[in-house]
Formats: structure tokens, C-alpha cells, sequence
């Protein structure tokens, strides 16, 4: 796991399999389905319809497959992880249930990072590192400062810079000491979404 928690983390926004296929060959060894356009709320359904597309798109090329928010449809569309917000199951809740998958916790302060470290999360998200028109309801802008102090609260537990992240920040926020950067907008609506997806991964 730690192995695929570099360079750039994906994020399948939308029911597009052609824009999975895109975002994987733009490098990501990570694609994380996060279904929550503004003003529809999306059923388990739809997300197990899309993960399960995202599961075969991923096989071809070898990545994994990462669920947002439900442990029930990561389970059932064989996910390598499920990733955890600070209002869904806790890492102890769900780790038993959860098996072998990955478990990774979005944070937004160093004690958020500390409490999923002890809990035993297998990478963390830390954001947002920039202003972000995508989340709805963002935590406080955290800065490049507080995304060092994170990684370094983290230890060996790798971090996933996100929020607001352009391919022009990217030789900055490596430079924090994070294993990976996941940025949505700057790559799903960028005209030239594997060339953004490139400047993430290898900068
Ligand atoms: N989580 P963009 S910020 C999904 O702070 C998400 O945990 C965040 O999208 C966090 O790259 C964010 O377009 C939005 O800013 C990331």
C-alpha cells in the first residue's frame, strides 16, 4: 500500500469511465471514487455501479481502488481501501469489518493526524492545503506550514496533500515531506488532464 500512496492520488468525481482511464494514465497509482456533486445527494447504488467500473478500469492497468465515505460499497466492489472522513466510521469501528483494506482518514489539523495515526490509519489526507471551490463546507485553509507539521506528526504514515493543489504548487508541496498529492479540480477539468496529472506525479 505504502508503494501506491505516491505521486499523484486520483480522484474519479463522476460517472466517466473514460476519464478514469485518462486520470490512470496521467500516472496515478491511486483512484479514489468521491461521488458528491453539489445540490444531488448520490445512492449506494450509484457509487457501487461506479466503483465497480473503476475496478476494472483499475485492474487493466494495475492501480488501486479507493472508496470515499462507504466501507459497505468498498467491500462489495472489492476496493483496496476505503477512506474515511472525520464524521464517518472511526478507524476502530471500522477496521474489523474492513479486513485487509487500506484505511485512510481525511484530517485537517495536527491533532486530527495524531488521532489517526494512533488509531492505526494506513495513510492520511491533510487538507486543505489551499482554498477549494470542490468540498463543500472546507475546513480552514491549512498552508504549506501546517502540511509540514503534519507530515511530521505523521511519522511513517504517509500523507496525501489535497485541497486547492495545482500542478504549479507541486515542487512546494513535495517539499513538505508528503508521500503523494491528490488534486481534483486541477486535473478533472483541466484541458490537458494527463499532462496535469503528470506534473503532479513526478515534480
Ligand atoms: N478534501 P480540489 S479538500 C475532497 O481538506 C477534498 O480534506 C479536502 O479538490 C480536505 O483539488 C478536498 O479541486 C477538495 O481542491 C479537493
Amino acid at each position: 500500500m505504502r508503494d501506491a500512496i505516491r505521486g499523484f492520488y486520483a480522484v474519479l468525481d463522476r460517472d466517466d469511465e473514460q476519464l478514469a482511464r485518462i486520470l490512470l494514465a496521467a500516472g496515478a497509482r491511486v483512484l479514489q471514487v468521491r461521488l458528491k456533486p453539489a445540490g444531488r445527494r448520490v445512492g449506494a447504488d450509484e457509487v457501487l455501479r461506479v466503483a465497480k467500473m473503476a475496478r476494472r478500469v483499475c485492474d487493466d492497468v494495475g492501480a488501486a481502488l479507493v472508496v470515499n465515505d462507504r466501507l459497505d460499497v468498498a467491500l462489495l466492489a472489492g476496493a483496496d481501501g476505503v477512506h474515511l472522513g472525520q464524521t464517518d466510521l472511526s478507524v476502530a469501528d471500522a477496521r474489523p469489518i474492513a479486513n485487509k483494506l487500506w484505511i485512510g482518514v481525511s484530517t485537517h489539523n495536527v491533532e486530527q493526524v495524531r488521532a489517526a495515526v494512533a488509531a492505526g490509519a494506513d495513510y492520511l489526507g491533510y487538507g486543505p492545503v489551499f482554498a477549494t471551490t470542490t468540498k463543500q463546507n472546507p475546513d480552514p485553509t491549512q498552508g504549506l506550514d501546517a502540511l509540514r507539521a503534519a507530515v511530521l506528526a505523521a511519522g511513517e504514515t504517509p500523507v496525501v496533500a489535497i485541497g486547492g493543489v495545482t500542478p504549479a504548487h507541486a515542487v512546494d508541496v513535495y517539499r513538505t515531506g508528503v508521500a503523494s498529492i491528490c488534486a481534483i479540480g486541477a486535473v478533472n477539468a483541466a484541458a490537458d488532464i494527463v499532462g496535469a496529472g503528470r506534473a503532479l506525479a513526478r515534480a
